[in-house]
This record gives structure tokens, sequence and C-alpha cells, in this order.
């Protein structure tokens, strides 16, 4: 029996991964390196010092930069991204999303976020849907980023369950991984690519019925 749910943000709340995508794309061609979308996908669920440190590489300039010039760049993308957000409304929910969050709070069932994004606060009070978590774990007290299942881990015990107890919500492979390695049952929502490991499959979360995740 599950007890709890924990969703990811970018790509499972909101399709806020394409905003990423244009601020990180403008970033990267301003050092002359060209990502497209196949490359984006390298970045879903990962860190912001870890997905720049993926375009240096990719672009053969890894060596080019000192950390102090690499934060610099990672504070540039950041404010064109939170730019891009300042537009950001209830209506940018992706579809099914909310049905399924208000079914799950009219059973009282436990709801974290689990998102590497240090944004993910801001985010949530222009969705509008801050105050219907119950926690948020903050990426920036994580010593490992996903794959790694420590948030999600995190996840689980703010909400005072087990990794077992709890039901993981992921559009990135990396994120399906993590949720696995801790022993969560996997909902993978797909976009794009297919997602490896997850225990279930969805294109918009108001295809599963809260009770039925909760018997898994
Ligand atoms: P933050 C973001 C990364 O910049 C982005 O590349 C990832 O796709 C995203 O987290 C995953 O949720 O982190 O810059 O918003 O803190």
């Amino acid at each position: 029996m599950k007890k709890g749910f924990v969703f990811d943000l970018d790509g499972v709340i909101t399709d806020t991964a394409k905003l990423h995508f244009i601020a990180w794309k403008d970033l990267a061609a301003m050092l002359d390196i060209e990502i497209d979308l196949t490359f984006n996908e390298q970045l879903k669920g990962v860190g912001r010092m870890d997905s720049l440190e993926r375009i240096l590489v990719y672009g053969g300039k890894e060596k080019d930069f000192s950390l102090a010039q690499k934060e610099t760049l990672a504070e540039e993308k950041n404010k064109h991204y939170v730019e891009l957000l300042q537009d950001l409304t209830p209506q940018d929910l992706l579809p099914g999303f909310k049905t399924f969050l208000d079914s799950a709070k009219k059973k009282q069932v436990p709801c974290a976020v689990a998102s590497a994004s240090k944004n993910a606060p801001f985010i949530l009070k222009k969705l509008e849907i801050f105050d219907e978590f119950d926690a948020i774990v903050d990426p920036a007290t994580l010593t490992k980023g996903k794959p790694d299942p420590e948030i999600f881990i995190r996840a689980a015990q703010a909400i005072h369950i087990t990794p077992e107890e709890a039901v993981g919500f992921e559009d990135a492979q990396a994120g399906i991984e993590g949720i696995k390695a801790c022993g969560m049952f996997a909902v993978g929502v797909e976009t794009t690519e297919p997602l490896y490991q997850a225990d279930l499959r969805v294109k918009r979360l108001d295809e599963l019925s809260v009770d039925s995740l909760l018997q898994k």
C-alpha cells in the first residue's frame, strides 16, 4: 500500500523544460556551442551547474573556464530563465495535473516536490499551487543530483513515509532511475522520449486514479 506522492516539477507539473531549453540554448550559442532538443533531454532533471558542465563537455570547452566564470555563466542563464518565467500562470499547469492533485488532496494523500530546480518555490507560487504541497525539497541541501536517489529519499522523509510507501512521478530518465533506486513506485510521464524502468507510463496524470495508485 502506498501512502504519499512525490512529484518532479519540470515536465510533470508544468512544461518549463522548454524555457530551460531556450535559456541554455542562448547561453550555449554565446559560447559558440550549438545544442538541440535531443541534447536537451540530457539536461532534464539535472541541476544548474551540472547542466552547464554537460553543455561545456558537449562543446569541447570544459577546460576553458574557471569555477568563478562558470558560476557567472550559470547566473546569466538563470537571469534569462527567470525573465521567461514572469508570464507563467495557472494556465501553464500541464493538462491533467491539477485534476490529479485535487483528487489526491481530497483523499488527504501527502504530496511533496522533488525538483533539481532552485526556482521550484517561485514557479509553484506563479502556478498558484505552492500551498498544496506538504514539502518541497531544497536542492541546495543535497549532496548528489538525480539519478542519485537522495532527493526522493528526502522527499519521502519530509512527508513522514518510507520511499517504499511512495509513488514518484517523473518525466526524465535520470529521475526514474533515482525513484527506482530507493524502492519507490515509478510513474513515467512520457512526452517525446520513452522512459525505461518506469512501473507505469502515462501521457497525462489524469489517466491515473489516486485510489488504484495507493493500492500498488
Ligand atoms: P535551476 C534547473 C537546470 O538549470 C535545468 O537545466 C534542469 O533541466 C532543471 O533544473 C531540472 O528541473 O535548475 O537552474 O532552475 O535551479
